[in-house]
């Protein structure tokens, strides 16, 4: 094909994506434009051979340390994965194999109900059985249901830190104890929450980084609320020897060993993050997640005036509200050009207000979500 005819193609391909304007469903956004220059610039960059790209590997290792110091502590050890699901699989791996390393047979996990849907594919993969603790009112979990599940084969226990459906955020500093106490590895899935929650005014409520003794582990995606491109998760362990039990060696490439679940592993999404967290510092971040959790709670107010309750009162930017007839009116918003999405228990419409949300839009949603329902 010509050069013409294939770009003549993509744009028709384009044209069919969604733009993310009317998407009020997903944690995913546009990437900040210098998080995509970055990206372009370092577009041929691979980490699975890092001695090639020293540079790369240079960003990443100051990516670690500054995300852990967000999360309470710059002197963590991790990389830079393909997202939430890499870093849950890679959390429990670790742990995994330095149990099974000591003998231990038959293993389970604790997860809250609430827990992302990898932890299926993770029960899948590594063969640890994945319990699931029942929630309080509030959709956290219940810390009583965790302690009554851990038996002498529970290997770790997750909590969450805004959760995918409704943003809520575990009692992470009581499961801390309870992982601390028991010497249960804790790993805290902050895939969406690690990089609002230290913004909240509300913070210390909401207690769940390195700076509780009993976190071992914790997940945050920079592709979500870090505004960077997409692959761009980050896993961190308190200690590097978690790394050491997730090692293969590599013998004919430029570095010994590799610690990470992919092979080939892009260095662009890399050099993005390092770009945007340089650029936004906290202060650029706290600016953004201010304008998302005014906005979340403009939506929230606005429903509240037309009679429509939300779910639970948000923490974090993600706005469940109860309805009747939840796929009608997901079906029907549909109809008026907005994707919402629908969470399972409570049944409700859920709406993740990301950085592409402006005040402009949660009026005109107001609107056409009175009309509907
Ligand atoms: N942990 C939590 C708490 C999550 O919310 C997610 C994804 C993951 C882990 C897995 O992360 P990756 O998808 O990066 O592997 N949460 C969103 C979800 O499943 C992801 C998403 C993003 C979905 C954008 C749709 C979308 O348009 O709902």
């Amino acid at each position: 094909m010509s050069r013409e005819a294939v770009e003549s193609l993509l744009r028709e391909k384009k044209q069919k994506d969604l733009s993310y304007e009317r998407v009020l469903s997903s944690m995913c956004t546009y990437p900040h434009e210098i998080a995509a220059y970055a990206h372009k610039m370092f577009l041929e960059s691979n980490l699975g051979d890092s001695g090639l790209f020293p540079g790369t590997k240079e960003m990443e290792g100051e990516l670690i340390r500054m995300i852990g110091a967000l999360l309470g502590n710059e002197n963590v050890y991790g990389y830079i994965s393909t997202g939430g699901t890499e870093s849950n699989i890679q959390a429990i791996r670790a742990i995994r194999n330095r149990r099974k390393r000591e003998g231990l047979q038959a293993m389970n996990i604790i997860v809250p109900e609430t827990a992302h849907f990898s932890f299926d594919k993770i029960a899948d993969i590594l063969c640890v059985n994945v319990k699931k603790a029942t929630l309080d009112d509030a959709l956290r979990v219940d810390v009583n249901s965790v302690e009554e599940l851990i038996d002498a084969e529970t290997i770790c226990i997750v909590g969450i830190a805004g959760t995918t459906e409704f943003g809520q955020v575990d009692p992470i500093e009581e499961l801390a104890g309870i992982a601390k106490g028991k010497g249960i590895f804790l790993h805290v899935d902050a895939a969406f929450g690690g990089l609002v929650i230290p913004f909240l005014a509300e913070k210390d409520k909401y207690r769940f980084d390195f700076s509780l003794d009993g976190v071992s582990c914790i997940s945050v995606d920079p592709h979500k609320m870090g505004m960077s491109t997409i692959p761009a998760g980050c896993i961190l362990f308190r200690e590097d020897s978690y790394l050491a039990n997730l090692e293969v060696s590599t013998p004919y490439l430029t570095t010994r060993g590799q610690s990470s679940l992919t092979g080939t592993r892009s260095g662009a999404a890399t050099a993005a993050t390092f770009a945007v967290l340089k650029y936004l510092g906290r202060a650029g971040m706290q600016r953004i997640v201010d304008e998302c959790m005014r906005l979340t709670r403009l939506l929230v107010q606005g429903a509240k005036e037309n009679g429509i309750q939300p779910v639970i009162e948000p923490v974090t930017n993600v706005v469940t509200l109860s309805v009747e007839e939840v796929d009608r009116v997901a079906e029907a918003l549909k109809a008026k050009g907005w994707t919402v999405s629908t969470t399972r228990k409570p049944k409700s419409i859920r709406l993740v207000i990301m950085p592409h949300v402006t005040e402009e839009r949660v009026k005109l949603f107001l609107e056409d979500l009175t009309t509907v329902v």
